[in-house]
């Protein structure tokens, strides 16, 4: 585990230099954080056909366990891999779902085909979040 932190040293600011705009919203990715049950943003775009990454860091001040679940971003072909603090689980050879403790992020590298919707979810302890990325 020790060295998971690195990577978001290393991504993070290549992220942020795009653009530090309020919206957190980057033309090859996104920052998404988890605050009071809800991803913030919900919803965004991103560049398509394109190699992409999507961040979601579980922001909560409470001790709320998140999930992060995607059977779009994480199917055979789409997901690139998967990084971060937080505790990647699998089914078989396919990651089933990300849990986020308060503090934990996941980056999610990942293939945004252009036109197509990719949706993800936490539903872990009767939570229904959802957001969703758009690829244009
Ligand atoms: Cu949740």
């Amino acid at each position: 585990m020790s060295k998971l932190p690195l990577i978001s040293v290393l991504v993070l600011p290549i992220l942020l230099a795009g653009s530090l705009s309020a919206d957190a919203q980057f033309r090859y990715g996104h920052l998404v954080q988890i605050h009071e049950l809800t991803f913030v943003p919900d919803s965004a775009q991103v560049q398509g056909d394109a190699f992409t990454v999507l961040v979601i860091q579980n922001r909560e001040e409470g001790p709320i366990l998140h999930e992060v679940r995607s059977k779009d971003l994480f199917e055979p072909g789409t997901l690139i891999s998967v990084q971060g603090t937080g505790t990647v689980e699998y089914e078989g050879k396919q990651v089933s779902r990300v849990l986020l403790a308060p503090g934990e992020e996941v980056v999610i590298w990942y293939y945004a085909a252009k036109g197509r919707t990719y949706t993800y979810q936490c539903t872990i302890n009767g939570h229904s979040m959802q957001g969703t990325v758009q690829a244009v």
